[in-house]
């Protein structure tokens, strides 16, 4: 039988893959045969994730490519096309959050949250997905978040981008299943990256609340995202479409411990 988890000769783009947990699902994903594709927008960052995959042993093609910019984000797709072959695998990866409380953000802070965080998923997913209709197969991972089910302070426009990019999820699940595409989420908890390095500062009172939070007692680690991510990439999930893989050591199955 053949291993339903092999990625062998797919082509995996990954928005967002210069560090943190693009780059460690883009590793996974080359130890599982794929071929690397990643995007980010500051050449400092791409030239510095060019020499960690090398170091890796991995060999991938790093665009400079703003996910927003729907543009630059097509001739991105047909270069790819050009260099490698149509993209099998496409993880929507590239994100930010800002930690803002309601009342002061404003509406351009929201609009460009909700922008990279949930628009491009849109503008990415429709340039790669002509591609998967032609070959008959596809799988879009949209990396949601603990956000996408509830809701904390300070975090407006993140949790309605990520909210709405579980729907998304959904809505190309539905609208693309009968030509074999999968489309799911993957849910990270709190993982240790640099998005999330204020909140872990010595002194910062989150460090110890999440994980007092979080049954398995500690931050997430990247490494524990790269199983689940193989998985929603490959045969093994073929018939698993439109649900969010939550990866979070539990948090969102808790109630909390009463003191
Ligand atoms: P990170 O460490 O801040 O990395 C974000 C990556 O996205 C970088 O490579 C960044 O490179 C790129 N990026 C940002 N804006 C972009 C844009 N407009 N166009 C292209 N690339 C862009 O973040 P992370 O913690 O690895 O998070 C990755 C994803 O997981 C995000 O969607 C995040 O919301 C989600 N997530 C994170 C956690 C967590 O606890 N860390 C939990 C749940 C979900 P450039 O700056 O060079 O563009
Ligand atoms: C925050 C965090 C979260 C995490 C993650 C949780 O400020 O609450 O940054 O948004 O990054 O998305 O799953």
């Amino acid at each position: 039988m053949t291993n339903p988890f092999s990625l062998e000769g797919k082509v995996a783009l990954v928005t967002g893959g210069a560090y943190g947990i693009g780059y460690a699902i883009a590793k996974a994903y080359a130890q599982a045969g794929a071929k690397i594709v990643f995007n980010c927008r500051s050449p400092k960052h791409r030239d510095q994730a060019l020499a960690d995959y090398q170091r890796d042993g991995i060999a991938a093609k790093g665009y400079l490519c703003d996910v927003t910019d729907e543009a630059a984000v097509t001739q991105m797709v047909a270069d790819i096309a050009a260099d490698l072959g149509p993209v099998d695998i496409l993880v929507n990866n590239a994100g930010i959050i800002k930690r803002i409380p309601m009342l002061d953000m404003t509406a351009a802070d929201f609009r460009q949250v909700v922008d990279i965080d949930l628009n491009a998923a849109f503008i990415v997913s429709r340039a790669v997905l002509p591609g998967m209709l032609k070959k008959g197969h596809g799988k879009i991972i949209n990396i949601c978040s603990m956000l996408s089910e509830v809701g904390r302070e300070t975090v407006a426009g993140y949790t309605a981008a990520k909210g709405g990019l579980k729907m998304l999820t959904k809505n190309i699940a539905s609208e693309f299943g009968a030509q074999n595409i999968q489309c799911n989420g993957l849910g990270p908890g709190y993982i240790a990256t640099p998005q999330t390095a204020p909140l872990r500062e010595p002194g910062n009172p989150f460090d110890a609340f999440i994980k007092v939070r979080t049954p398995a007692g500690r931050w997430g680690t990247v490494e524990d995202l790269m199983g689940p991510a193989v998985f929603l990439a490959s045969d093994a999930s073929n018939f698993v479409n439109g649900q969010i893989l939550y990866v979070d050591g539990g948090i969102l199955a808790y109630l909390g411990r009463q003191d």
